[in-house]
């Protein structure tokens, strides 16, 4: 077989199975094109994607824009490396800094190689500016979180799945309940080595876990109150996913740390970035962190483009009006219906709980049936499935999608 030519779906699959780590348990569709909020499998079926690529493609599939910056970089300048300079590292970072509000911004790839920077700073900070004896740093984290598949990420992980026999484990995490503020200040006030607090203002794969109002703005506060950074995962419910810009701006919070990635380049290339002030930033010297192709030109002239396409287009405004239609319309649908206990979320990042135990199969059966109707989705934990569409689509192509998830949902009934 060349390697290039089409394939059908089943021989995509079939090399994938044969050729490939078994890392994933994809949903049984083979996709070859997408554009703005839809994709084609190789067949050439649409459908809407309701996924997002777990909400990296905010800016919808191949947005021009993204794509153009991408190719004109590309045949210009790929790579330096840090080793030298280049004429674009420096105009994305004043560009994101002023995007976002902070004085310096750490550029990387991924988003777990963010967070892990994010953790090197705090730690690094915690010894030169609020004085805890080296190696003592605690950083306090939140059960059923999800911030990546790093070692160190998984060491502070309570996913099974994602831990067994990955150890041994790093040391100096406190895992604490999300949305629970007492068991916040208790872990201060009893570890005076605590020196950061890193949260998803939105736990996504924890089947999109929405905190209680007021949550964010405490927790800042308490963070203030006892000197520990407040540092702010918004690798998924960033870049305008939930109607805001980032998903603390909800409750007007300010991080002291903010983590970015996924849409940061709308899914057009691997982007990612920790940004601080430089009371924080400037603990990072020369030779204490990097990567070979963190910052690189291809990846600055995405990055400016896909934040531009968020301003441009208004996508957080969007995500907001059509988040609140989508939860009206399925909340209308849950009256009625045996099968859906809630719908939960902000903006346009959303799921719905199935009325089945976790380990059913009645969420992935639903979304094998929304596949056949035309909508791409895929359920978090057990009976969860998240909703999460392209923050560009139009309020009829929304009305489109809530028809078919119902018509789908009714046939589970
Ligand atoms: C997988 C989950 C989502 C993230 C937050 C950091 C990262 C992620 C809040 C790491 C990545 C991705 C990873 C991907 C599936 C997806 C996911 F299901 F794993 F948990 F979105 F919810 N912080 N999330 O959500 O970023 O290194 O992947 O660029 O690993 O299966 P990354």
């Amino acid at each position: 077989m060349a390697v290039l030519e089409q394939l059908t779906s089943q021989q995509a699959i079939d090399l994938e199975n044969e050729y490939g780590a078994h890392n994933y348990h994809p949903l049984p569709v083979v996709l070859t094109k997408g554009e703005g909020v839809y994709v084609w499998d190789v067949e050439g079926k649409q459908y809407f994607d309701f996924l997002s690529a777990y909400s990296a493609v905010n800016q919808g599939h191949c947005h021009p824009k993204i794509v153009g910056a991408m190719v004109e970089q590309a045949q210009k300048l790929t790579l330096t490396s840090r080793a030298f300079y280049n004429d674009m590292l420096g105009k994305y970072e004043k560009f994101a800094c002023e995007f976002f509000g902070f004085d310096k911004l750490l550029p990387m790839n991924t988003g777990a190689e963010a967070v892990e920077t994010a953790l090197k700073i705090c730690r690094k900070w915690a010894y030169e500016v609020k004085g805890i004896d080296e190696n003592e740093a605690e950083i306090v984290v939140c059960k059923n979180n999800f911030h990546g598949r790093t070692t160190t990420i998984i060491s502070f992980s309570n996913d099974p799945v994602a831990r067994k026999n990955f150890g041994p484990y790093t040391n100096g995490f406190i895992k604490i309940d999300y949305d629970d503020l007492e068991a916040l200040e208790n872990a201060f006030k009893n570890n005076p080595n605590v020196a950061g607090f890193l949260v998803e203002p939105i736990q996504g794969e924890a089947g999109v876990y929405v905190p209680t109002e007021g949550y964010l703005a405490k927790a800042k506060v308490l963070c203030e109150k006892y000197n520990v950074l407040f540092i702010a995962d918004e690798v998924q419910t960033g870049i305008a996913r939930t109607g805001k810009l980032l998903a603390v701006h909800h409750e007007n919070v300010t991080p002291d740390v903010l983590i970015l990635g996924k849409a940061i380049s709308g899914g057009v290339y691997p982007v990612s970035a920790v940004l601080a002030n430089n009371n924080v930033m400037n603990v990072i010297k020369p030779g204490n962190h990097g990567s070979t192709f963190g910052g690189n030109p291809v990846a600055a002239a995405v990055a400016i483009a896909a934040l531009e396409v968020v301003k441009d287009e208004k996508l957080a405004e969007n995500a907001e009006v059509l988040g609140e239609l989508f939860r009206a319309e399925i909340n209308k649908y849950i009256k009625t219906s045996g099968i859906v206990n809630l719908v939960r979320g902000k903006g346009l990042l959303n799921a719905i709980v199935i009325n089945d135990d976790e380990d059913s199969d009645t969420a992935w059966n639903i979304c094998l049936a929304l596949r056949d109707n035309g909508l791409l989705a895929k359920p978090t934990h057990g009976n969860i499935i998240r909703f999460a569409p392209p923050l560009v689509m139009n309020e009829a192509q929304l009305q489109e999608c809530v028809a078919i998830i119902i018509k789908t949902l009714k046939g589970f009934e």
